[in-house]
């Protein structure tokens, strides 16, 4: 395995969760695997669950691990070819990315949506330039358009609770302050797309995710409907994907926050969300501190996913 961003990067996904759930089991199993080989995280943006558990999951099979916040204490980077570089950047992430891959072996990176152009965006502009210029295997940590590390971990942690053979998993837009990216709600969608769940989608009208993503799920903009007899409530907010509207926030409506009334409407459903959560936007408290809350294992299984995509990278090494 040379590249992470969509599902079907993992091939078949059925054998990659079972894969995960072995090496679960002993996660240090493969400790050999990774000796004398070093992991590179390069993170543009913030993080605490990604850049702990991608370190920790390069520790668990024997890696070198080095994690490099480009905006705090690198040089700051122009990302776009042919800039007159007159201002307050130093240097180019075309001459950065190959130095920073002749130091490692392996390269995870985190570049969010920037949402100032579509196309440089959705293009995976900064991801694909670490897969050309690195010549190293690459793995979005949440890149502009998809979080494949997460969606996987949800997979995993939708397996380990299941009580059926075919759950109902409902995602749903929630208000949140910010205009947030469509990376999570992107990959959740491509890798349940791939799952064997009953798969539903809803959202405010203008909420509409990319036809990449969505092809075809369903979609339904009754909140309450879409609930009706759920096992699973995988809640996130997201801003506009849609022109004119791409990056920008056109709701907050809070009748959308995951609530006990909300959740009585589900099969006893388990509530998830890859966090950090705004409680009390996205999730009241009270739902979030259930027992049918599963944000804590579905974060510590982060190591689990990140474990399996970087064993698949280094086997191919
Ligand atoms: C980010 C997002 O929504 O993409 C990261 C989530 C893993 N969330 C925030 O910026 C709050
Ligand atoms: N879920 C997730 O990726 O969290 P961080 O942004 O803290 O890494």
């Amino acid at each position: 395995m040379r590249k992470l961003l969509m599902a079907q990067d993992l091939g078949d996904l059925n054998k990659a969760v079972q894969e995960a759930l072995e090496i679960k089991k002993n996660r240090y199993a493969y400790k050999k695997l990774g000796e004398n080989k070093t992991l590179l995280c390069v993170f543009f943006n913030n993080s605490l669950r990604t850049r702990l558990s991608t370190q920790k999951a390069g520790m668990n099979l024997g890696m070198n691990t080095m994690v490099l916040d480009v905006n705090q204490g690198a040089w700051k980077l122009e990302t776009e070819r042919g800039v007159v570089m007159d201002g307050d950047k130093s240097e180019h992430l075309l001459e950065a990315i190959p130095v920073m891959a002749s130091f490692c072996d392996v390269i995870g990176v985190r570049s969010f949506a920037r949402f100032e152009n579509k196309e440089f965006d959705y293009q995976e502009t900064i991801l694909n330039q670490f897969i050309k210029y690195s010549g190293k295997p690459v793995f979005s940590m949440e890149s502009a358009t998809a979080h494949p590390l997460q969606a996987f971990a949800d997979l995993i942690t939708i397996e380990e609770y299941k009580k059926k053979e075919r759950p109902k998993v409902v995602m749903t837009w929630a208000p949140h302050p910010r205009a947030l990216p469509q990376a999570v709600p992107n990959s959740f969608a491509d890798f349940m797309n791939e799952a064997n769940v009953d798969f539903v989608i809803t959202h405010p009208k203008g909420y509409e995710l990319s036809e990449k993503f969505v092809r075809n799920a369903k979609v339904e903009y009754d909140q309450d409907k879409a609930l009706e007899g759920a096992d699973f409530v995988y809640a996130k907010n997201w801003s506009a994907y849609q022109d004119p509207n791409y990056g920008q926030i056109l709701s907050k409506d809070m009748s959308w926050t995951v609530s006990t009334e909300k959740m009585a409407l589900t099969n006893n459903a388990y509530f998830m969300h890859c966090l950090p959560v705004r409680r009390n936007m996205i999730v009241t408290d009270d739902v979030i501190e259930s027992p049918q809350s599963l944000v804590i294992p579905e974060a510590a299984n982060r190591e689990i996913s990140a474990e399996t995509v970087i064993k698949r990278i280094l086997e191919s090494l």
